[in-house]
């Protein structure tokens, strides 16, 4: 699955907040294959090699949860992702059925 998300930092990997500097909101072009939800400058190029950048922003998603995030009301279609590794992202999609879609997807994983 791929499309567009819209990343906000909540939580780092000791599970404390992010600090201010680093909460801002960033578009990616988001693919999830396999494991790995990978959050691209760029759009989708299937051959090419990621960038460092690209690499470090992945995010593995094996027992990860995702879940509608009801409780942060400034935007729509917003969904929060909790990764194994306590690190806590809103990602904000395209339209609410592309959360559903981002979130049945994610926790099948
Ligand atoms: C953050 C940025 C975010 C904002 C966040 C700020 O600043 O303005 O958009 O979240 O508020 O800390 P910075 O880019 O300097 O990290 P919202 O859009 O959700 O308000 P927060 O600290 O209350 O999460």
């Amino acid at each position: 699955k791929h499309g567009v998300l819209t990343r906000k930092s909540h939580a780092d990997m000791d599970g404390k907040r992010t600090p201010r500097g680093r909460r801002g909101w960033k578009k990616f072009y988001a693919v999830l294959k396999g494991m790995i939800l990978y959050l691209q400058k760029d759009e989708y190029k299937p051959d090419a090699d990621l960038s460092e950048v690209d690499l470090k922003n992945a995010v593995r998603i094996h027992h990860a949860l995702a879940t509608r995030a009801t409780e942060y009301s400034k935007r729509p279609n917003v969904l929060k992702l909790k990764t194994s590794d306590w690190r806590v992202f809103l990602l904000q999609a395209a339209s609410e059925e592309e959360m559903m879609s981002w979130i049945f997807r994610i926790n099948l994983v």
